[in-house]
């Protein structure tokens, strides 16, 4: 139900340009209460401190342990620095299985700390990693299954756990788009050795830039803390292989802000995903990805998959809403193993991933979020219709 409070939060209503003639972005970040941002960055300024594990990251940690109910929240600079301190701090090695169908950070982490990335092919019901074409891939090098949860949707993790426990490999989750997101009447955040969350400002809750790395062992905690700065112990000494993945205290600000207003957010989110899903039901050719968890997720993407045999096809109906000023976007697109260095790299993968091929053909994401009006999304799925009706017609 929106409320009077829910549409104050709405910013299209302090926007001057007419919503007919607005431009709709995928990933226009959530604003916080700029009131309650505003206090949090004086109180940044009356103490002097602004990065270096300061007071405003050590209680968004603690709220974010809360919020999450996992033991440990070791805040980070963003999701890939986080995934490669995640990939250190556990000691892969060798190889590393993960989907193809991720944003290329997940294998640009990987490979950026020395690991191979083996790609392997996703459910197309779920768009996640498919359990069942892991254990193929397992070689002598393997040493972790990174699964992704595409979109939120929790990735098969009992089935990833069973093969894991087999073959005595590590696992963790690359959660960037999860948070908030629920999975057998837990938290994402509680699964694998850990998981990774990002906290960029296109995503569910944000602190401009930023990254969280959650698990409930406290030695690997421990080590992510070492880590993310530079390895030091105490001043001068330095006992671990680090980097610099700190957070500011302005992000952490952000943050703190932010998660006030979560359920707000989320409220909205569920409001433009039922409105899509009533726009969209009767335009034939086209698919809303159906969120089968509606209590146990953050509704922050809408995904839509076009028919192969639509008359138009997904990128010539992209350029139409392109042209309605209805900035839809391609994700993932084209998926890692068609990207370098990973094509040149590994070019066994090129004719390997049917299902991910075909999925980054198809689907289109759609714009969502606090920045869309209530009158958006009519308008949106008037475009689509029209453009599949008139090419139809011609
Ligand atoms: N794993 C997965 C599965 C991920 O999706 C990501 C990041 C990561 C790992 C790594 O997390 P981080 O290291 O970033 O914490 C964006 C984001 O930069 C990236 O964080 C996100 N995933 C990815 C899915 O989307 P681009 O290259 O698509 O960004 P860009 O600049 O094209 O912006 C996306 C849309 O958002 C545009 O329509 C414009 C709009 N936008 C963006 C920003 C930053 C705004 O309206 N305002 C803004 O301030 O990567």
């Amino acid at each position: 139900m929106i409320t009077d409070d829910l549409r104050d939060l709405v910013p299209y209503q302090a926007n001057p340009v007419p919503d007919s003639e607005r431009t709709l972005h995928v990933g226009q970040p959530n604003l916080s209460d700029r009131a309650a941002f505003d206090r949090l960055v004086d109180e940044m300024y009356e103490n002097r401190w602004f990065t270096n594990n300061g007071q405003l990251v050590q209680r968004l940690e603690r709220r974010l342990s809360e919020y999450l109910q996992v033991k440990h929240v070791v805040l980070v600079n963003n999701a890939t620095t986080g995934l490669q301190i995640a990939a250190q701090a556990l000691g892969l090695t060798g190889e590393v299985i993960l989907p193809a169908f991720t944003f290329v950070a997940t294998a640009h982490a990987l490979q950026w700390v020395g690991l191979k990335p083996v790609f392997c092919d996703i459910d197309p019901q779920t768009h996640c990693i498919d359990p069942q074409k892991i254990e193929a891939l397992i070689t002598e090098q393997t040493s972790a299954i990174a699964g992704v949860h595409v979109w939120g949707r929790p990735c098969p993790t009992d089935a990833i756990d069973e093969i894991a426990r087999r073959h005595n490999l590590a696992t963790l989750y690359d959660a960037a788009h999860a948070f908030g997101c629920r999975h057998q009447g837990r938290m994402l955040g509680n699964f694998g050795q850990c998981e990774v969350f990002s906290l960029h400002a296109t995503k569910f809750f944000h602190t401009f830039e930023g990254g969280a790395v959650t698990t409930n062992d406290d030695a690997l905690a421990e080590k992510i803390r070492l880590m993310k700065n530079f390895g030091f112990e105490s001043m001068d000494r330095v006992v671990e292989l680090g980097i610099n993945g700190k957070m500011p205290e302005v992000c952490a600000a952000m943050g703190l802000a932010s998660l006030e207003q979560l359920d707000d957010v989320l409220e909205i989110n569920r409001r433009n995903y039922l409105a899509y899903d009533a726009g969209l039901s009767d335009i034939p050719y086209v698919h809303l990805h159906p969120q089968t968890n509606l209590e146990g997720t953050n509704f922050h993407y809408i995904v839509v998959e076009v028919e192969a045999d639509a008359p138009l096809s997904r990128d010539e109906l992209l350029k139409q809403l392109h042209d309605a000023q209805i900035l839809a976007r391609r994700y993932f697109f084209p998926a890692c193993h068609r990207m370098e260095p990973y094509r040149t790299l590994y070019p066994e993968y090129l004719d390997a991933l049917p299902e991910t091929d075909r999925l980054c053909q198809r689907i289109m994401i759609l714009p969502t979020g606090t920045a869309i009006s209530p009158d958006d999304i009519p308008r949106i799925c008037a475009t689509i219709r029209s453009s599949l009706t008139r090419r139809k017609a011609a």
